[in-house]
């Protein structure tokens, strides 16, 4: 009976009154900057380097010798994040790779022990966030490319690895996860990732997700299983997918649940710095995919791998002040908004807060009209956003047109403001 009742509590979660309010706050944010840095960085192949290089991780342990990024500030990466008209930041602490990037007692194999730096950088980040109104998630790996309690390539059985020592590394990582939660100020969120690498493995996420809510129920617990959304967790993200659209990666078993949704994309094609990397996107791009995002109801969480000194790159500074100015002019469309009013339309998508929806024309149509199929909402006014340009419209059962005669085509996005009260 006892053993029934814990199992019957393993499979429900209900989120606190302070969870929901923080999962309403996060809807409202829409646009993360995602920040991938680490011992990697300083190669600039990317963060899964140890592994596609085949360096043993002994050599690979080389590198902290050798990461002292003296012109790491805080505050820059938060003023980077801000004059993007980016919200909230989702950071490394630990990537596959298993260093910390935070200081932590539960191992030496971390920025402050193990690197000339020793500094916390996590920790000035954390007090720089809140300074300046920026909420900060942590990402945290589940997989461990070197610590022998995970015996990497192992082989699994009774959702263990046969050669390593799982309860050990279980509860490793929950206590860096209370060191995380409890010494960094504000952390608002966690962002879990290596899931898929283990798919038979006990992960214990009813004591890993308990504990964190234990410790602060707010916390927004999030998940790169690809799966259906799981008990304890608070948000649902998709990795390079737009929700909806091909589910990149993503098992028969995933679904859209009803937890508010975030999606990750690159800055140009890789998470960690590359030195070889020069796809990057456009602020067209970028800004199709933060709109596409939230017309989906959805966050865009944007990533830059920042240089091994610590430094943004300016290819990405001068990109993110276009869409930064953007944001300025045109972010009431974005910023607390809602989606899925409507579905999205091979012009754009919609976007709707109070009594206002807006319109997004992402690719202008060839006639010179959109339709907004199904709109219930009797509209008494449209309007180009910013202007005082009334636009015409006709309202019928089946939908609304909105005719373009005289409307330009805005840089980036044309915004249509229609007024329902
Ligand atoms: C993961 C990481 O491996 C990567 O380094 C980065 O941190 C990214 C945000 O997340 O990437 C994945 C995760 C899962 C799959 C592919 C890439 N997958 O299951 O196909």
């Amino acid at each position: 009976c006892m053993a029934l009742a814990a199992q019957t509590k393993a499979q429900t979660y209900t989120p606190s009154a302070s969870n929901l309010a923080a999962r309403k706050t996060f809807q409202d944010l829409k646009f993360g900057l995602f920040i991938h840095w680490g011992i990697y960085s300083e190669l600039g192949r990317g963060e899964w380097v140890m592994n596609n290089d085949h360096i043993s991780y002994d050599n690979y342990k080389r590198l902290a010798d050798f990461f002292n990024p003296q012109a790491f500030s805080a505050h820059d990466w938060v003023m980077f994040a801000k004059n993007a008209g980016m919200k909230y930041i989702t950071v490394t602490s630990r990537h596959h790779d298993g260093f910390s990037m935070f200081g932590t007692k539960q191992s030496a194999y971390n920025i402050v022990d193990a690197t000339p730096y020793h500094k916390d950088p996590m920790m000035e980040l954390a007090k720089e966030c809140k300074k300046e109104g920026i909420e900060l998630h942590f990402y945290y790996s589940l997989l461990d490319w070197g610590r022998a309690d995970y015996a990497y390539g192992s082989r699994i059985e009774d959702g263990k690895p046969l050669n390593g020592n799982w309860d050990s590394y279980i509860s490793f990582m929950k206590k860096q996860l209370t060191e995380l939660i409890t010494k960094y100020p504000g952390v608002k969120g966690i962002w879990f990732d290596g899931h898929w690498e283990r798919k038979t493995v006990n992960w214990h996420y009813d004591e890993i997700y308990g504990l964190i809510h234990k410790l602060n129920p707010a916390i927004l617990v999030g998940n790169n299983h690809h799966l259906a959304p799981k008990p304890g967790e608070d948000f649902q993200l998709f990795e390079k997918d737009l929700p909806g659209n091909n589910l990149t990666g993503f098992s028969g078993e995933a679904k859209i649940g009803d937890l508010p949704l975030e999606t990750c994309e690159t800055i140009n094609g890789s998470w960690g710095f590359s030195l070889s990397d020069n796809k990057y996107k456009t602020p067209k791009e970028i800004i199709d995919y933060l709109v596409g995002a939230a017309g989906r109801n959805a966050n865009f969480l944007l990533n830059i791998g920042p240089m091994p000194n610590g430094k943004i790159q300016q290819e990405f500074t001068d990109t993110m002040a276009v869409v930064g100015k953007w944001l300025q002019k045109n972010g009431e469309s974005v910023y607390g908004t809602r989606g899925n009013l409507v579905a999205p339309q091979p012009w754009g998508v919609i976007t709707h807060k109070n009594k206002t929806v807006y319109a997004h024309i992402l690719v202008w149509p060839k006639e010179n009209y959109i339709f907004i199929p199904k709109l219930k909402e009797k509209l008494n006014k449209a309007m180009l956003l910013g202007t005082k340009t009334a636009v015409k419209y006709k309202q019928q059962e089946e939908g609304v047109f909105i005719y373009l005669d005289g409307v330009k085509d805005a840089p980036y996005d044309t915004v249509i403001q229609l007024s329902t009260d």
